[in-house]
């Protein structure tokens, strides 16, 4: 296909095949299955994927059991060596898994080729973590004793992942899972099961590299809600991490707490940036720029609330409508292009649906059309748009899963504050500001109630040495960086005496 700048593209389909090809993954796992993989760049079926059923979970699980007792007793270092060899597997077929994101999560290439590289730095943070499991040493009230936290593996851990980041959430979970000792299973997006068969792929052949690894140490159960379903309530499965919408995390925590798991959950995020009078407004320009129209508004860490400050108002906003106007939006594989499809139809009907709402509402629309309907029938790409509101109105407490910014004008730091964390979602968040005390006030216990809150930059596009998710609707889990690793594993305390008396704590006699 001829794009409009001319370059011509291999058929989506004939370069998905010559993809999951390069990167081992076995035809007769994408070829004659039942579920249709599609890409968002045309909207057409690039392959038939072979899903498991419901019913399998359970012999899935059974052999994830037997992996982690052997894998349990592989020296951390070791298990760390496993995961350093992931590491090089992705290094060296970096453009053509993040090809395969492009192509079948529709993100444009410099971000589907990022994704890969936070793969790829969680490797590196895994490794050095495998020396890394400290636990502590703690001063016993009683003589001749010591206690100590020591960390253990867990067991399986069910890893639930979303379509906007089809293949680094896996790889947070998987490497800090694998070096702690656990075994992995896998259950991607039904939208994106060709990039989760591809990082299978990769994973065999790390392993292979390694010298071979417990039969099922990392499984993929590709398949829909009820595959997802058997995994939750499986007890055998100690932790369940999941990502995706708050409605689907709701369902998936109740269930976990049920049987007494743990789930780490990343849920829906309505992250805002506050812009106040001493604002960089280039640097805050772009800041916004890419945190809101990036990935087209995709991630949970998307930008979705702007409030600004009534002095910077009428100079920034015009400012961004401007730039929302001219963005490039198209076929992502192009070199100019900043804004590519939204995932599907849904999701283009979900963006209509809380612009017409907000409309109705009295706000005052930029932007949010469809466009080229004529080159990609079977395609939703949209020019993001922005809403300015006069009050933060119900439809902007909901997370929408596509590029929309609700502008808001405020008054002092104290009244922005407030609006800011007026929301059940308490993901990502940002200030703009030159003022030492502005900046301050809002990290401090009193400023943003988020999990993540940033000065100078947007809400989205974390590292991984930080401990990623947040608080509230979003669920409250934590992953990637700092200590985040611990809920990865089970945590003992022990109490050693090496002393020839028993004396017994907070001083109990008890003489027989
Ligand atoms: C997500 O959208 O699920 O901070 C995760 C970011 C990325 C991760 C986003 N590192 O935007």
């Amino acid at each position: 296909t001829k794009s409009e700048a001319g370059i011509v593209h291999k058929p989506v389909a004939q370069e998905v095949a010559d993809l999951l090809q390069s990167l081992g993954v076995p035809e007769a796992s994408w070829h004659g299955g039942t579920r249709a993989a599609r890409s968002p760049i045309t909207g057409e079926i690039t392959a038939h994927v072979v899903e498991a059923e419901a019913s399998a979970v359970s012999g899935a699980v059974a052999r994830s059991v037997a992996a982690f007792e052997a894998w349990r007793t592989v020296p951390a270092p070791r298990r760390g060596e496993l995961v350093r060899l992931l590491g090089e597997e992705l290094r060296a077929h970096k453009t053509a898994l993040g090809r395969l994101v492009t192509l079948e999560a529709g993100k444009i290439v410099s971000e589907g080729l990022g994704e890969v590289q936070e793969m790829i730095d969680i490797c590196d943070f895994a490794v050095g973590l495998s020396r890394q499991l400290y636990g502590l040493t703690i001063a016993s009230e009683r003589p001749g004793h010591r206690m100590m936290e020591t960390w253990h593996p867990v067991g399986p851990v069910g890893i639930i992942t979303a379509f906007n980041f089809p293949v680094a959430v896996w790889s947070w979970n998987a490497a800090l899972a694998l070096v702690c000792g656990n075994s992995v299973l896998w259950k991607p997006s039904e939208k994106t099961p060709l990039t989760a068969l591809a990082v299978q792929a990769l994973f065999e052949r790390a392993v292979t590299a390694f010298g071979g690894a417990p039969e099922g140490l990392s499984q993929l159960l590709i398949g829909g809600a009820e595959v997802g379903a058997a995994l939750t309530d499986d007890v055998r499965v100690p932790v369940i991490s999941a990502t995706g919408s708050t409605r689907m995390g709701r369902i998936v925590g109740e269930r976990v707490a049920r049987r007494f798991g743990r789930s780490i959950l990343e849920l829906g995020g309505n992250n805002a940036a506050i812009v106040c009078p001493s604002a960089d407004l280039d640097l805050t320009l772009r800041g916004i720029a890419f945190a809101a129209m990036g990935t087209a508004g995709q991630r949970c860490t998307s930008l979705r609330r702007l409030i600004v400050n009534e002095s910077v108002y009428d100079t920034l906003v015009p400012r961004l409508a401007k730039a929302y106007a001219s963005v490039s939006i198209g076929d992502p594989r192009e070199a100019g292009t900043l804004i590519g499809p939204l995932i599907d139809a849904e999701a283009y009907e979900g963006m209509q649906k809380a612009l017409e709402t907000a409309r109705a509402a009295g706000g005052r629309i930029h932007g949010g059309e469809r466009v080229r309907a004529d080159a990609a029938a079977d395609a939703y790409y949209v020019r993001p748009a922005i809403v300015e509101l006069d009050e933060q109105i119900d439809v902007v407490k909901h997370e929408t899963f596509a590029p929309i910014l609700y502008v808001l004008r405020v008054g002092g730091l104290p009244e922005a504050i407030k609006l800011h964390n007026d929301v059940p979602q308490g993901l990502s968040s940002s200030i703009f500001t030159s003022d030492l005390r502005e900046a301050e006030t809002f990290v401090s216990a009193e400023g943003s109630d988020c999990g993540i809150a940033n000065v100078n930059i947007g809400p989205s596009g974390a590292e991984i040495g930080g401990a990623f998710g947040g608080e509230k609707e979003t669920g409250g889990g934590r992953e990637s960086g700092s200590d985040a690793w611990k809920a990865y594993m089970r945590r003992a305390t022990n109490t050693i005496n090496y002393s020839r008396q028993l004396p017994l704590a907070q001083g109990v006699s008890f003489d027989v």
